[in-house]
């Protein structure tokens, strides 16, 4: 059986707000997206996928959705939508939407009929409860369960109308929608028939695993353990990948997906965003036969410099603790199922300042190293909108300078602990979303050409250098290396498909990896990625890796192979 399309494809994620404004209002949108599409082509990936577009509050920078059938005038129109699914396809690309529908805004429709009264028709489309054990609306303690929001605060918001609370895993303007009710799945399965009769070609969807919860046949949802620092508990065990949540897949693949076709009639793309998947879970989500999803996106990776309280603790990324939840992750699924393989998205700090060294004398190499390592792996590689240039973290210096009701949630939550703003900037600072949703940097003129008008979130002083235009005509620039990491997958059998094995598991500096294909020619590469400053000898460490044929490197051709350089990457032929 051939290998699907995807597995040498390349998918390049667009948040829209921060990728290209057309009309100076200092937003991203559908026009800077169209102007920009053969930056697609010169990179030449194979799919995008778009952040939301929907109509939305903005509450959660779009991921709060009013209306699943149009586009928000801050970002265009459907019209448009339709000119860039064409302009796309005219070149050979996919176009993936984003699909929330874990959630919608307390905004749509849905939710404001079921809001209306205890015994609106559609009042079980959302997740409704008393105050626990019959307390008084609003006392403390009466929310239904103990779980934390992920944006601070309870996950329960009280209606004062009705007397009840909403469940929100995110904001309190995002409430949570009920997928044990058979109409709500069939209202989603409709609309997302309709893209697809639009012609998009696949859907990334949000938080897809959170749609099963935990609940017991009475309607009965259990608290979580407490969470370090937060007076709320971890309710993640109660709503991620609940009973039915390969159940709930499986019904969507037969009442979406069975027998669609991609623009040029190959399959769709169909990827879950799943916070808290196993890899057990995963090779069950991803197995062909299943019909469930094509792959997920995991979190292991990117929780490892997670210190005791989240996130914004953060503790240094052990590289050796890199390399046992990739190695995990490749072994579980070799022989089913398939890996997204990513380093930055709007979520996640830029690699080249968290894993990377973003200072002027190590950025272009750690960044080229890093990018190298990643797409040398099994899997499809994600790359996020400025990744490409390595776009490094922004040197926020005050509350104010953020955006992201993440992680202003997680601050006000701090500051009602008494914990003051000096004392939790460096955790910000390092693992803000924000850090990945400021503007794209085009070039080194004012807002780095991605608008004309006064930007909703700073562009990066380090623009002026670090920009698409100083990069596109440079062959050693982060830019070109990226070009050639995305050939290569085209052009070898054994990077798309080869198997994977980890080499060196405890050696703290350098990453190295075989991988084997049989019969393609070459049948074998050898990868060793340097993921730090100091020199070392190959020649000690890994001799096989002396003397073999250069595929591709990130620095020029070395004089001494036996001498692997500070944030050195060779891709090397077998034998
Ligand atoms: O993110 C899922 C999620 O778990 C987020 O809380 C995110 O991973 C977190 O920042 C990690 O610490 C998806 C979207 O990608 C995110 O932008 C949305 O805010 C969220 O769902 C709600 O839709």
């Amino acid at each position: 059986m051939t290998a699907p399309w995807w597995t040498r494809s390349v998918v390049y994620q667009v948040y829209p707000r921060s990728f290209a404004d057309s009309d100076g209002d200092g937003m991203g949108d559908l026009g800077g997206v169209l102007e920009r599409v053969d930056h697609f082509v010169d990179l030449g990936v194979d799919v995008v996928w778009l952040s939301p577009v929907y109509p939305s509050p903005q509450d959660d920078n779009g991921y709060d959705i009013s209306d699943y059938r149009d586009v928000d005038p801050v970002f265009g129109s459907l019209a448009l939508l339709d000119d860039l699914t064409d302009a796309l396809h005219d070149r050979g690309i996919r176009l993936v939407m984003d699909l929330v529908v874990n959630h919608t805004s307390d905004e749509h429709p849905w939710f404001v009929a079921s809001r209306s009264s205890t015994t609106s028709p559609t009042r079980d489309w959302y997740w409704w409860r008393p105050p626990r054990d019959g307390a008084a609306p609003g006392a403390p303690g009466a929310e239904p369960t103990n779980w934390r929001s992920a944006f601070g605060g309870s996950a329960w918001q009280l209606d004062e109308a009705t007397g009840e609370y909403y469940l929100h895993l995110f904001s309190r303007k995002q409430p949570d929608l009920n997928w044990e009710n058979p109409e709500v799945r069939r209202a989603v399965h409709d609309m997302m028939r309709w893209w697809l009769d639009r012609g998009v070609d696949g859907f990334r969807m949000d938080v897809i695993n959170f749609v099963s919860k935990h609940v017991e046949p009475d309607g009965t949802l259990h608290d979580g353990p407490p969470m370090p620092g937060s007076p709320w508990g971890d309710g993640s065990a109660q709503f991620m990948s609940g009973p039915r949540i390969h159940e709930f897949l499986g019904e969507m693949h037969r009442e979406v997906f069975e027998g669609r076709t991609a623009f040029d009639g190959g399959p769709l793309l169909v990827v879950g965003e799943m916070p808290g998947v196993t890899v057990e879970d995963a090779r069950l989500f991803t197995d062909p036969a299943r019909r469930e999803v094509d792959m997920v996106f995991q979190f292991e990776h990117v929780d490892l410099d997670h210190g005791p309280h989240g996130r914004y603790d953060p503790q240094p990324l052990r590289l050796v603790d890199l390399k046992t939840s990739f190695g995990r992750w490749q072994a579980g699924l070799a022989e089913a199922g398939w890996n997204s393989l990513y380093w930055d998205k709007h979520d996640q700090p830029r690699i080249v300042s968290r894993l990377g060294d973003d200072s002027p004398a190590h950025r272009r190499d750690s960044a080229t190293c890093l990018a190298t390592l990643l797409h040398l792996h099994r899997g499809t590689p994600y790359l996020y909108q400025g990744q490409e240039i390595a776009m490094a973290n922004f040197p926020f210096e005050r509350l104010l300078d953020f955006r992201d009701i993440e992680s202003l949630g997680w601050a006000h939550e701090q500051q009602a602990l008494g914990r003051d703003v000096a004392e939790l900037l460096p955790g910000l600072r390092a693992q803000s979303r924000d850090n990945a949703r400021t503007p794209v940097q085009w070039d080194d003129t004012r807002n780095a050409g991605f608008t004309t008008g006064e930007p909703w979130i700073a562009v990066n002083p380090d623009h002026t250098t670090w920009n698409v235009a100083a990069q596109r005509d440079d062959p050693r620039s982060v830019l070109a290396h990226y070009r050639r990491l995305i050939a290569l997958r085209k052009e070898l059998d054994v990077v798309a498909t080869g198997d994977f094995a980890m080499l060196l598991p405890e050696h703290e500096q350098v990453y190295a990896f075989r991988r084997r294909l049989p019969g393609a020619d070459p049948a074998e590469l050898l990868v060793v990625c340097n993921v730090g400053g100091e020199p070392v000898d190959l020649d000690v460490l890994l001799p096989e890796a002396v003397g073999r044929e250069l595929v591709l490197g990130n620095l020029p051709a070395p004089d001494d192979d036996a001498v692997l350089r500070g944030w050195e990457a060779r891709v090397l032929s077998g034998s």
